[in-house]
């Protein structure tokens, strides 16, 4: 897949909001911090167009980005993050929960994991929501830069047993954005949830 084009178009904090035309989805979501913003203007080849930031404060909504005029990127707002308080981070789940529920033109949710850590609750809940839901993910692993190659090697395949243990038997695409690693497959991937 080419992209040509990107144009931002909203940003929304309850679904009332959501775009009305009939443009498949493609979401992106995952713990705050993981790299979704940074994995968009990856793809997108956009240097700053989803604000990639430290604050969590900001990240609070769900922004579209229009792509070649065909499909929506949707930035989900993260979830997990320890250091806000207690109703922030209760208010978030449900933002992301109603999108996800509701969203007819939904074609793919990739699921943003950093090659570091090790699955989280949070990430625990929304894979299975989306395997219970039978609603197509992705998985990537983000930050692959962070181990040198041999290293990165054994941290996929502990995620792959982690991964097959709670029930997802999904193959990640490893991503780095300093490397330039993942995109073309991601891509490709992204083009495969468009056609099907
Ligand atoms: N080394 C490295 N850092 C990254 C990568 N992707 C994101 N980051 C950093 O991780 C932090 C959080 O990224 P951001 O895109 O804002 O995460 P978000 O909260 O999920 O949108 C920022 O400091 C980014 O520069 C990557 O591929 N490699
Ligand atoms: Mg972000």
């Amino acid at each position: 897949m080419q992209i040509k084009t990107v144009q931002f178009t909203k940003s929304v904090v309850d679904i009332a909001g959501l775009p009305r035309d009939n443009f498949p989805h493609i979401a992106i979501a995952g713990r705050s911090n993981v790299g979704k913003s940074s994995l968009i203007n990856a793809l997108l080849r956009r240097r700053s167009l989803a604000r990639t930031s430290s604050s969590p404060g900001r990240t609070r909504m769900i922004n579209f980005f229009l792509v070649n005029e065909s499909f929506y990127l949707v930035d989900l707002p993260g979830y997990g993050y320890a250091s806000v308080d207690y109703e922030t981070r209760l208010s978030w789940g449900p933002l992301v929960h109603d999108y996800l529920d509701s969203s007819p033109s939904l074609r793919l949710v990739i699921v943003l994991l950093d090659i570091r850590r090790r699955l989280a609750d949070g990430d625990r809940q929304l894979l299975q929501w989306l395997t219970v839901h039978r609603k197509p993910l992705a998985l990537v692993l983000t930050k692959a830069d962070k181990f040198k190659a041999s290293r990165r090697a054994n941290q996929v395949r502990q995620w792959q047993r982690e991964l097959a243990a709670a029930g997802i038997p999904e193959t990640p695409v490893v991503f780095s954005v300093p490397k330039k690693l993942g995109r073309d497959h991601l891509l490709a991937v992204m083009a495969q949830a468009l056609e099907a």
